[in-house]
């Protein structure tokens, strides 16, 4: 059986990750583009050096051609800028969806059978513009954003309780921006609901709020720190993680930004819910349900999302 072919659109900080990842887990050979020259192939052939002692078997190629691309399995797309401290992820909308245009071409022409994982920011209009720029069935161009707010979300949890992560399964809804949602009731710590660790007195409130606000601004705390770019460790860890599912058909439940038809009230906008992912690329949206609290905080997100989305329309009249 053929090797798998992983293209990564963008070679910046969370491309150059996304290679190691891919490479060290052998999810295939990978392409590494960006139309800066020099720094796909110069990301390549570093990682390629790690091989023997890393112990894979994957070829690394670095280009700024986008026939490189041609016949991926899965390709993730960081192409754009990222925020500096002070920005919101919206202030990237005008410069990103430019970029979006060009990849969406490129896709279109060369990878038109792959699964598209966009994290480029702001990733719910961003990933809604990709689709529409490449064509690409909708169920095969998913936004990578709640497995990391939920990763972030888990983390803060572990570390407060002082247990191990992998007992803990935290959900992030919504749009990836202020107004995301991160549920407590369907978080939980050993099958515990959050709000049942609450009730036992594992966790104050005032600290279960805090935890939440704190994911809130996960990215923020992060561009804070580094003040010249935003977070790539984890993010490239969340999309491959998506990745993964789809080319080994496992059909893990993950939050991803998806196109709703319906689902959640919602017609035609990218928001994150959670999504069966699979050989078939976004397989089946699960519905759970909210009570009103919950539904309000997600009809606010959806409508951040929407005002997203006009703007898009503004910018780029043939997306409207
Ligand atoms: P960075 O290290 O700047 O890499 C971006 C790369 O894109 C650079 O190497 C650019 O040269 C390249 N690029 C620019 N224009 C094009 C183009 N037209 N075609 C191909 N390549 C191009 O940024 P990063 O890797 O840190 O972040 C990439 C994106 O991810 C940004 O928009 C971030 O805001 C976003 N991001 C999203 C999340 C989510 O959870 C959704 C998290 C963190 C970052």
């Amino acid at each position: 059986m053929a090797r798998k072919k992983i293209a990564l659109i963008g070679a910046g900080q969370i491309g150059g990750t996304l290679a190691l990842l891919s490479a060290q887990k052998e999810l295939g050979d990978v392409v590494l583009f960006d139309v800066v020259d020099g720094v796909g192939p110069g990301k390549a052939l570093d990682i390629a050096q790690s091989a023997v002692t890393q112990s894979f078997d994957v070829k690394m190629k670095g280009t700024s051609e986008y026939k490189d691309i041609e016949g991926a399995d899965v390709v993730i797309v960081t192409a754009g800028v990222p925020r500096k401290p002070g920005m919101s992820r919206d202030d990237l909308l005008e410069i990103n969806l430019k970029v979006m245009e060009q990849v969406g071409a490129g896709i279109s022409k060369y990878a038109s059978d792959a699964l598209v994982i966009c994290i480029t920011n702001p990733l719910d209009a961003m990933v809604w513009a990709l689709q529409k720029f490449s064509g690409l069935p909708a169920n095969k161009v998913i936004g990578m954003a709640g497995v990391l707010d939920s990763s972030r979300f888990c983390h803060f949890i572990a570390d407060e309780l002082g247990v191990s992560i992998e007992d803990v399964n935290a959900f992030v809804l919504g749009g990836h921006g202020d107004t995301m949602v991160p549920l407590p009731r369907y978080s939980t710590v050993a099958g515990i609901p959050l709000t049942d660790i609450v009730k036992m007195g594992w966790m104050s409130k005032e600290k279960l709020d805090e935890i939440i606000q704190r994911t809130r601004d996960g990215g923020a705390e992060i561009v804070g720190l580094l003040k010249t770019g935003s977070a790539f460790y984890a993010p490239a860890a969340s999309a491959i993680a998506m990745a993964e599912s789809y080319l080994k058909d496992k059909k893990r439940v993950l939050p991803c930004a998806v196109q709703l038809n319906g689902e959640y009230g919602v017609k035609g906008t990218y928001v994150g819910v959670p999504v069966v992912i699979g050989a078939g690329g976004a397989e089946k949206v699960v519905e759970i349900a909210l009570n009103s609290a919950e539904q309000k905080a997600f009809d606010k997100s959806v409508g951040a999302v929407e005002g997203l989305i006009e703007a898009c329309q503004k910018i780029a009249p043939k997306l409207a």
